[in-house]
C-alpha cells in the first residue's frame, strides 16, 4: 500500500474565480486577491507535478467557492475512500465530482451519511493511527462512520476548539514525528491528546511558533512547508536535516486568508 507519506497520485481542484466568496473564520485584514491566490495554487500544483506525482486536475466549480480545498471532500487510505458529508452546508456538493474521479481511479468509495458530518481536514492518518478532530465541521457520528470504514487502524477522537480543523494546527512530518502549533487552541488539542492517548510516548513532538507552519506535506524525500514563517522555518530546516529530507517552500498567503493550508489542496495516495 502507498501510505500517505510517499504518495504516487495527487488529485487537486482548480481555484475558482468566485474564491473571494469562500468561507472564512475571520474577515482577512486585506481582502483576498483571487488572481494571486490562483497563481499560488498553480505553483502548488506545479510543485506536486515536478516532484513526480501523477497529478489529476479537476476543473473548478464557480458555484462552490471553496472547491479547491479538496482534502475536505474525502479520506483516502489504501484503495478505499470515505466520501465526506461536509460539515458546512455551503460546501456540500463539492464531493460529487471527487467521488466519481476517485472511482475512475479504481478506489472503492464509501459515503459518510447524515447525521454524520466529516471534513477531511479533521483527519490525520499517520500510517498506524487515525486521529479525528471533533470540530464545528466533524461530529461523533461522522467520526464513527469513518472508523468503521477504516477499521484496520487504531482510532482516536480529539475535540478541536478555536481552530477550523484538526490539521489547522498539526500534521505529521513522518510516521514517527508530529508537528504542533503553539496557539492556545493547538496547546489544548495537544493536552487532550496527552490525556487520552499519551501521544508524546508514541510520537516525537515538535512545536512550532506558527500554527499555519505546522501544516506540512511530506512527499517521499521532500517536505513542502509554507513560506513566510521564519521562526518555524528554522526549526523545520533543522528537523529536515536530521531526517534527511529536502525542504520545498510554498507561498500560500492568499489561501491562508481563507483558513487554507498545504494539506487541504490535495488528495494524496
Ligand atoms: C472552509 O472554511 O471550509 C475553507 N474556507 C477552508 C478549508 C480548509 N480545509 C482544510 O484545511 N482541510
Amino acid at each position: 500500500m502507498n501510505h500517505s507519506f510517499n504518495p504516487k497520485v495527487a488529485v487537486v481542484r482548480n481555484l475558482p474565480n468566485s474564491f473571494a466568496d469562500c468561507l472564512k473564520m475571520n474577515a482577512p485584514r486585506n481582502p483576498i486577491q483571487v488572481s494571486v491566490a490562483q497563481s499560488q495554487h498553480r505553483h502548488y500544483i506545479q510543485t506536486l507535478k515536478s516532484l513526480g506525482l501523477n497529478t489529476i486536475v479537476i476543473p473548478a466549480d464557480e458555484t462552490l467557492p471553496d472547491c479547491c480545498f479538496i482534502e475536505d471532500t474525502a479520506v483516502v487510505i489504501g484503495n478505499k475512500a470515505a466520501i465526506s458529508y461536509l460539515g458546512a452546508t455551503a460546501r456540500r456538493g463539492e464531493e460529487i465530482l471527487i467521488q466519481k474521479e476517485l472511482q475512475n481511479l479504481g478506489l472503492e468509495t464509501f459515503n459518510i451519511k447524515a447525521p454524520g458530518t466529516l471534513d477531511g481536514g479533521d483527519v490525520l492518518f499517520t500510517g498506524k493511527h487515525l486521529f479525528v478532530g471533533l470540530s464545528s465541521r466533524t461530529n461523533e457520528s461522522g467520526a464513527r462512520q469513518l472508523a468503521e470504514i477504516f477499521s484496520d487502524f487504531e482510532f482516536v477522537t480529539i475535540p478541536v476548539e478555536g481552530s477550523l480543523h484538526l490539521k489547522s494546527v498539526l500534521s505529521a512530518f513522518d510516521q514517527k514525528t508530529l508537528l504542533f502549533g503553539e496557539s492556545a487552541s493547538a496547546k489544548k488539542i495537544f493536552q487532550a491528546f496527552e490525556e487520552k492517548f499519551q501521544l508524546s510516548k508514541k510520537y516525537e513532538i515538535i512545536f512550532l511558533p506558527d500554527d499555519s507552519a505546522a501544516n506540512v506535506l511530506t512527499l517521499g524525500s521532500h517536505i513542502l512547508i509554507q513560506d513566510g514563517f521564519p521562526k518555524s522555518e528554522e526549526i523545520l530546516l533543522d528537523l529536515a536535516q536530521r531526517k534527511n529530507k529536502k525542504i520545498v517552500k510554498i507561498n500560500m498567503q492568499e489561501l491562508i486568508k481563507a483558513d487554507g493550508a498545504l494539506t487541504c489542496c490535495s488528495l494524496l495516495f
